[in-house]
């Protein structure tokens, strides 16, 4: 197999282009190396399992680039570079290709990280979607501000699908009918131990162009459907954790739901006939989030419609086959749907939404909960609006939250009546991270050190890292430990040399958050840490201080100001500090640009801080955070979604947390006064005030101003500095000059970033898709 695998790269080239490796340009080799992978799935990929299917449908999969994870899993890496090698090539050369970028962050990545465990350990999940021809905006800065370009990522030819076009289904909106066609991925486990599928759908029209409109010369008019029907699956929405309500987001959200519905109907029938009783012995469907949720009464109305189902009969069965993940408590991201815009766009689903809504004020009833106050936090359909989280919890079997403190938040705020009344509905599962792609590729130093002193079990087993500790004390295994960084650093620096042409030292404690670009993520907090060090040192008020380079990266939405406002400031201060002779020897800012999976890859390994600073009750769970302790960075967080369980794994001791609690938070916030804290303090005065004194040009966007007055005046929908950064700001300071004084004694820090390694067995994916198949799925 190995062998056929180089000759057939070989063969490929000269059959698809007529040339030999030499001739080849990256891009073709690309094609052929996928191609000839490809070709060594024949056996494993598309294998009738008998087992339960579970189907992972979700608006967004993040999977980055495939090449190198899908060779690794094939067993193929080493053949791989073996041919590089014997053609003198650079097996990095396919870092020119561009990332897949079909989601926004998180949400998207976790559901690409589950997609890999679930081929490893063994189950069968395969992925339902989108095929965007647009993925996430591609970002660049100009003058230090945020400019978007498309993401045409097609335009490196898409190797790894295949399209099927014999099992494409019709989609009706009110107005419009238009094909779904799918392209199906390989999902390969690791050493091939399973390889399941996934499927993402495109919108294409019915026909190509219209030949009546084409012949009397209306050309516009001719290719109008068309046009219209590619509009669904163009484009991802950029906005990460917000929801805009937008009708092509639900024609986006409906399509795909329809269509991997209908193709599980399909197949079910092929086997089954018509008996769908038995339907959920071979299918569970997990909503992620609230996106795909119109699934479910869409699968209503094809059981009833279809299937002469009774709606009582059609709802068990809904319940029975359908759970759903939540992954925000934010109020702005639960999405809720105009019925006007709902109706103008599936009239037809409509209906059954209302069915559920009438089956739930029944269900109430019985229960006791009949004035219309006690109904109020369980209404799917109220004052105009459908509440999709509402729906999903109602007509599903599981509703989960992605980390033990957002799940108990969930629980006791977000949906605290629902769990009241079903209270076997709620659980945990917290998020996990492939170590395949994070350690193994990521990190293959670290990789090769780990497996020399422990062997290579973690690969399938992460648990087993904890065999590590062992080592806590040997000095020549921690300063090889500490060797691995400083190779990590290195690789890193050269790389933002050759991409953003700003070069770092490499002695320098690499400082790193790479997240979206929100307010309750707080970069902006970081960024008045940064300035107070600057002001400390230039003051002398900081004597001691470890040369460090403050890294950032991520991508505001388009539209959103403030999150833009933020990236300029930062580039503003990286400006600030370079041109200060007094400072610009102990201190860097770098914001590098179209932060994404691949650039994710080289910057976690080469971390020794890892910032995880968003307000406590905020972020869901987080899961960089995860891909840093793997990798041996210590978090310096607040306590706040996975954080809480990365430190009960790693000890407090290896980490460093500050900040208001919940608890603190819950305590203080109907007393909040940001103006006072402000007024008083002349450290946190001096820093906010370089939003409007003149310290930094904004370029008359009056973006500064803006930030200044979120935090001391508020706006219309919301009260001053919402997510508490003047709060934190001082404990957030200290922390980090503890951080950093506890780097300059380098085998302890580095004894610290061991104990993360050692410890993050419990967040890998494998761990958690486990969880789910034991607990939600069943199989
Ligand atoms: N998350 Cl609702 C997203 O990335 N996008 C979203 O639209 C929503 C949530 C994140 C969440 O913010 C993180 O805390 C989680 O770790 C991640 O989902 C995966 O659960």
């Amino acid at each position: 197999m190995e062998n056929h695998f180089k000759t057939n790269v070989i063969d490929l080239l000269k059959l698809d282009y007529g040339k030999s490796i030499k001739e080849a340009t990256t891009m073709e080799l690309y094609y052929a190396v996928s191609k000839a992978a490809m070709l060594s799935l024949e056996k494993e990929w598309g294998l009738n399992r008998s087992n339960k299917k579970v189907c992972y449908f979700s608006a967004e999969f993040l999977v980055g680039r495939l090449i190198y994870s899908n060779l690794l899993n094939c067993g193929l890496f080493h053949p791989f570079a073996e041919l590089m090698s014997e053609h003198n090539l650079d097996i990095r050369l396919f870092e020119d290709i561009d990332d897949a970028a079909l989601g926004n962050g998180g949400l998207g990545r976790l559901a690409a990280c589950f997609l890999d465990s679930g081929a490893t350990v063994g189950i069968t999940l395969n992925g339902y979607g989108i095929r965007y021809k647009y993925g996430l905006f591609k970002q660049y800065f100009e003058d230090g501000f945020q400019k978007e370009t498309a993401d045409d990522w097609q335009n490196f030819g898409d190797p790894w699908s295949v399209r099927r076009e014999e099992e494409k289904v019709k989609i009706v909106f009110k107005n419009q009918m238009v094909y779904a066609v799918p392209y199906d991925t390989p999902v390969i486990g690791y050493s091939k131990n399973t390889v399941n599928t996934l499927r993402l759908w495109q919108a294409e029209p019915l026909e190509s162009f219209n030949f009546e409109l084409f012949n009397e010369q209306k050309y516009d008019k001719a290719v109008k459907k068309k046009n219209e029907a590619e509009a669904i699956s163009s484009i991802l929405y950029p906005n990460d954790s917000t929801d805009a309500g937008k009708k092509l987001r639900l024609k986006q959200q409906y399509f795909f739901a329809s269509a991997s519905l209908q193709d599980l109907f399909n197949r079910y029938r092929k086997n089954f006939g018509h008996d769908f009783s038995g339907f959920p012995n071979e299918y569970a469907i997990q909503l992620n989030d609230t996106h795909p949720v119109v699934a479910i009464p869409e699968f209503i109305r094809l059981l009833m419609e279809e299937e002469h189902f009774t709606f009582a009969k059609a709802f068990r069965l809904a319940k029975v086959t359908f759970a759903y993940t939540n992954h925000t408590v934010m109020a702005e991201a639960l999405e809720k749907w105009s019925i006007s815009l709902f109706r103008a766009v599936i009239p037809q689903v409509y209906k059954y939404v209302v069915m559920l809504q009438k089956a739930l004020l029944k269900e109430l009833k019985t229960r006791g909960i009949a004035d219309a106050e006690k109904q109020a936090p369980f209404m799917i359909i109220d004052k105009g609006l459908i509440y999709m989280a509402r729906l999903a919890v109602y007509a599903s079997h599981s509703t989960n939250g992605v980390a033990k403190l957002h799940t108990e938040i969930l629980k006791q705020e977000v949906f605290k009546e629902w769990f009241e009344i079903y209270p076997e509905r709620f659980h945990n599962k917290t998020n996990g991270i492939t170590q395949r792609r994070w350690l193994a590729l990521a990190n293959m130093e670290l990789a090769g050190f780990i497996s020399d002193k422990i062997g290579n079990a973690w690969m399938t087993d992460l648990d087993k890292l904890k065999e590590l500790e062992r080592f806590q004390e040997d000095k020549t295994a921690i300063k090889q430990f500490d060797e691995i960084k400083k190779i990590k650093k290195t690789q890193l620096a050269d790389y933002i040399l050759k991409q953003e042409g700003i070069q770092i030292n490499t002695d320098f404690i690499f400082d790193i958050q790479i997240k979206r670009l929100h307010e309750y993520k707080r970069q902006l907090l970081n960024a008045f840490s940064i300035m107070d060090i600057y002001f400390g040192l230039k003051e002398g008020r900081i004597k001691e201080f470890y040369p460090t380079v403050f890294i950032f990266g991520g991508k505001a939405a388009p539209g959103y100001f403030r999150a833009k406002g933020v990236i300029k400031y930062i580039n503003e201060i990286a400006k600030l500090i370079d041109s200060d002779p007094q400072v610009n020897q102990r201190m860097k800012v770098v914001f590098v640009s179209n932060y994404n999976v691949s650039y994710a890859e080289k910057l976690t390994p080469a971390a020794d801080v890892s910032e995880q600073i968003s307000t406590a009750g905020t972020e869901a769970s987080g899961t960089g955070n995860m891909k840093f302790m793997l990798n041996g960075a210590v978090t310096l967080g607040t306590f706040d979604g996975a954080n809480v369980e990365i430190v009960e794994q790693a000890g407090g001791e290896n980490n460093y947390i500050f900040g208001a609690r919940i608890e603190d938070i819950e305590a203080l916030k109907d007393s909040y006064d940001s103006n006072k804290i402000y007024k008083k303090n002349t450290r946190i005065k001096k820093v906010v005030d370089t939003l409007i004194d003149g310290t930094f040009d904004d370029g008359k966007t009056g973006m500064f101003k803006e930030l200044y007055e979120a935090l001391l005046k508020g706006a219309s929908w919301h009260s001053p500095d919402h997510y508490y950064l003047l709060l934190d700001f001082i404990p957030y300071c200290e922390e980090k000059l503890k951080v950093n004084k506890a780097y300059s004694d380098t085998l302890a820090f580095r004894r610290q970033c061991f104990m993360n390694t050692a410890n993050a067995g419990k967040f890998s994916s494998d761990r958690t898709i486990k969880d789910y198949a034991r607990e939600v799925w069943k199989v």
